[in-house]
This record gives structure tokens, C-alpha cells and sequence, in this order.
């Protein structure tokens, strides 16, 4: 199954969301595979947003990101960075739709809460930069057979 990294903003612990945030991928039935509070690096930060580098919300950006502790988080699920995406919202606080976890919570273009990996390359390399393998896990939870349809083998 699909894994993809996602990671509560320091906007997201200061503003007492993360519990909230987190149920919500729980109650959609994504499973939880590693998570963890981490105070990041200029150098981690730099790493993580390499692609964003030379951008002129790029500086204001990592030092938002290290500017107090985040809660990172591996999310396992079929089509999970997708659905993580789409739960997300976009980017924009102010743009994002009610119903997701901009739209309801942040109206900023920078402290917008979250950030989700965007395709199943980006997740590869982002789980490798922030979990240790041992950090990630794999187990079966008790209630997978009620959350897909597993009649014909495989999970749907
Ligand atoms: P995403 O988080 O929705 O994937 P990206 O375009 O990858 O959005 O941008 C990474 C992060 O950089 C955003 O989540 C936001 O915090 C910040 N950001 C992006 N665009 C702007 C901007 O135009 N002004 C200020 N901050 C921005
Ligand atoms: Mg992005």
C-alpha cells in the first residue's frame, strides 16, 4: 500500500490543531505508520523545500519551519497521497475549500498548517528524509477488513 509524509507546521501546534488534524486522517481510515515530534534544521528544512529554493516566499519559509517544533507523520492507505492532498486543500488558507484542513482552519498563504507529499515520487523521497526504517512500521490493523473490501483478495 501507498505511504506518503506528512507534516503539522509549527502554525498547527501553536494553534492547538494537531489532535484534530489527525483525527481526521484517522476517521477517514488512513493508518498511522510513523510519527513523530521533531524541531528541524535550517539544514532539514533546506533539504525539504530544495525545490522551492530561489522562490521569494522561500527564506520566510524555512525559518517559519524552524521556528518551533513540528509533528511529522507517515500515512499509509490505497491512493493515501491523493486523499492527503485532497483533505488538505489548497494552499492557500484564504482559497482552500470548507471541508478541508485549510479551509476549515487556516486563512494564511504561509502558515497554511500542513504539508502533504505531491506524487508518489516526492513521497518516496521525503519518507526517506525524514523516518529512519526502523521509525516506519508495518502491521495489519484489527479493523483493515472493515475499512476495504478485501472479497476479492485485495484491499479496495
Ligand atoms: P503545498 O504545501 O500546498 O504543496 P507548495 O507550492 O509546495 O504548496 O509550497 C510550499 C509551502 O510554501 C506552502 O505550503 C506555503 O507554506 C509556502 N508558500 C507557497 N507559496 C507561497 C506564497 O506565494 N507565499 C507565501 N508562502 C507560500
Ligand atoms: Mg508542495
Amino acid at each position: 500500500m501507498e505511504r506518503t509524509l506528512i507534516i503539522l507546521k509549527p502554525d498547527s501546534l501553536q494553534r492547538g490543531l494537531v489532535g484534530k488534524i489527525i483525527t481526521r486522517f484517522e476517521e477517514k481510515g488512513l493508518q498511522i505508520v510513523g510519527l513523530k515530534q521533531v524541531l528541524i534544521t535550517e539544514e532539514l528544512a533546506a533539504q525539504h523545500y530544495a525545490p522551492h529554493k530561489g522562490k521569494p516566499f522561500y527564506d520566510r519559509l524555512v525559518r517559519f519551519m524552524t521556528s518551533s517544533p513540528v509533528i511529522v507523520l507517515a500515512l499509509q492507505g490505497n491512493g493515501v497521497i491523493e486523499i492527503a492532498r485532497k483533505m488538505m486543500g489548497a494552499t492557500f488558507g484564504f482559497k482552500a475549500d470548507p471541508g478541508t484542513i485549510r479551509g476549515d482552519f487556516a486563512v494564511s498563504s504561509s502558515f497554511n498548517l500542513i504539508h502533504g507529499s505531491d506524487s508518489p515520487e516526492s513521497a518516496q523521497v521525503e519518507l526517506a528524509l525524514w523516518f529512519k526504517p526502523e521509525e516506519l512500521h508495518s502491521y495489519d490493523l484489527a479493523n483493515r477488513v472493515w475499512t476495504y473490501d478485501f472479497s476479492n483478495g485485495t484491499p479496495m
